[in-house]
């Protein structure tokens, strides 16, 4: 059981879509206060949607009909880096300007206990599907980055599971990993949708495949695949590093690292379209724009 949102006539509606693909609206306002009323009545969010569903007609629309919205307005994005070894891989290329086969302290983090977590979105800067994503106009090297995110409550309990894009510059990430905020953190520079798929109706998240597509000029440029069962990591484990001493809000998204890199000659254009598909939660589309960068105040 997936969860959505889309608009009609300009109202937020939240819905449920069925293995079957059937689609219910539901009366919660959104996915949080569909996990609140569950757990005030000691039951799950499927059982709640099961029990409005048994009463209920499907709608006559198909989910490619409907405008989605984002499926959560997550009030942070958190993400994890190099949890798989292709991140490694490109990450090491990208920081010796170009050595394949090099070793840097990605490689530390790789191995370390500790992983590396960082902060990436606020709501404000999270598009849903079909929204735009920006690339920024000071980067010759971008690429998106396809992603697990985790729907996280404030205690870390898995909600459920939706697609992410961190979209990333490749050269500024490259240049120094200092400027990391900045390779990962401009307008638009993250999605999340087009579902969330419930956590209860998971029965093994790494077992999800993710494949990655991008068109230019509505032809395919690049196409690659993975699975979550390739994660270094154990999902309760980045969660566990993410709450340690630290407070996060109810709907926080992880995103859980990238496996899929475009490749190294490849950066995203204006006009590119960027599909990432996960088996069981469905595909986010987003349309890429190059940024207008707005003259800078002088003293
Ligand atoms: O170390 C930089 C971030 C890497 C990342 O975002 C990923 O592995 O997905
Ligand atoms: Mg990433």
């Amino acid at each position: 059981m997936r969860v959505i949102r889309y608009t009609e006539n300009n109202q937020a509606t939240l819905a449920a879509v069925t293995d079957e693909g059937a689609i219910y609206s539901l009366p919660q306002q959104d996915f949080l206060a569909l996990v609140q009323q569950a757990d005030d009545k000691g039951t799950t969010p499927l059982q709640i949607i099961q029990d409005v569903i048994k009463d209920s007609t499907p709608l006559a629309a198909k989910l490619e009909d409907l405008t989605l919205l984002v499926p959560i307005e997550a009030p942070e994005v958190w993400a994890s880096g190099v949890t798989y070894l292709k991140s490694k891989e490109a990450r090491n290329y990208e920081a010796t300007g170009g050595k394949l086969d090099a070793t840097t302290f990605y490689d530390k983090v790789y191995d370390a206990e500790r992983p590396e977590i960082f902060f990436k979105s606020t709501a404000a800067r999270t598009q849903g599907p079909d929204q735009d994503l920006y690339i920024r106009s000071d980067s010759n090297w971008q690429i998106p980055e396809p992603e697990l995110g985790l729907v996280l409550d404030k205690n870390g309990r898995v909600l459920g599971y939706t697609v992410g894009n961190d979209m990333s510059s490749r050269d500024i990430e490259g240049e120094n990993p200092l400027y990391l905020p900045q390779a990962k953190v401009w307008k638009n520079s993250c999605s999340i949708g087009p579902a969330i798929r419930l956590a209860e109706t998971v029965e093994d998240p790494y077992q999800f495949t993710i494949t990655c597509r991008i068109f230019r000029n509505e032809e395919k440029e690049f196409e690659g695949s993975a699975t979550t069962g390739q994660l270094k990591r154990k999902f309760d484990e980045l969660v566990s590093y993410l709450t340690r001493d630290n407070e996060i809000f109810d709907g926080t998204v992880l995103l859980t690292g990238t496996c899929i890199v475009p490749p190294n000659e490849f950066t995203l254009g204006d006009g590119d379209r960027i599909e990432i598909e996960i088996s069981d939660i469905g595909t986010l589309n987003n349309p890429v724009k190059s940024q207008v960068r707005k003259a800078q105040a002088t003293s």
